[in-house]
């Protein structure tokens, strides 16, 4: 979705190439030549092949995007702040909380059942997302005062916590709803929704 909805922003004529996880289409040989890692998502522009979705976002911007102010601009204060938000989201936001929930509660029987980890992941998570809720008091956006894919990031995130029932304050439900009625969310999440509704 992160992937999708940047190159909606951008404007980019690309193929999609949606691929399920947990189908088995991500540990073929064909894919897992791309990405050892097996994971989705993974970009390929040309011959050149990126993995990590904040990593093809801001690859996507720096390339593409250079005057849609939607990566700041390299050796900037906006950049270092940029970066200082997609490392926290991903960390604190995802991996050390959301996806230890994902894995331990929702998909407990692939990854075993983990009820302390869980608990502890839920409160991770709400300490860390308070400072998302601080410095969003008076803004739409994370870095400046436009809209960037650091945005991008805390949206989609924000759209999974949701999802798992991970209660947000009225605050940062109100600014995952102004982003995600983007006309590009919109349009990339019509293109995931058949893979990540399982149709
Ligand atoms: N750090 C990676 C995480 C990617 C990831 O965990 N992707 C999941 C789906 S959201 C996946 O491909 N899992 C493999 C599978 O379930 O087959 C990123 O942000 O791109």
């Amino acid at each position: 979705m992160r992937a999708h909805w940047m190159a909606h922003e951008l404007g980019l004529d690309y193929e999609p190439k949606l691929i399920g996880s947990r189908t088995g289409e991500t540990q073929t040989d064909a894919f897992r030549a791309l990405n050892p890692k097996g994971k989705i998502p993974v970009l390929e522009d040309d011959k050149f092949v990126l993995t990590e979705s904040v990593a093809i976002v801001t690859y996507l911007g720096d390339t593409y995007g250079k005057d849609s102010g939607l990566i700041p601009v390299s050796n900037t204060v906006e950049r270092a702040r940029y970066n200082e938000w997609c490392a926290f989201i991903q960390m604190e936001l995802d991996a050390h909380t959301l996806y230890v929930l994902r894995k331990h509660r929702d998909l407990a029987v692939q990854y075993g059942e983990a009820p302390a980890a869980v608990t502890t992941a839920i409160e991770g998570f709400r300490t860390q997302v308070q400072v998302a809720d601080d410095a969003l008091k008076e803004t739409n956006y994370l870095v400046g005062d436009r809209f960037t894919a650091a945005d991008i990031i805390m949206t989609t995130t924000l759209k999974w916590a949701i999802a798992y029932e991970v209660a947000l304050t009225p605050r940062l439900i109100e600014y995952t709803d102004f982003h995600a009625a983007r006309p590009a969310y919109l349009t990339a999440g019509r293109l995931t929704f058949s893979i990540s509704s399982g149709a």
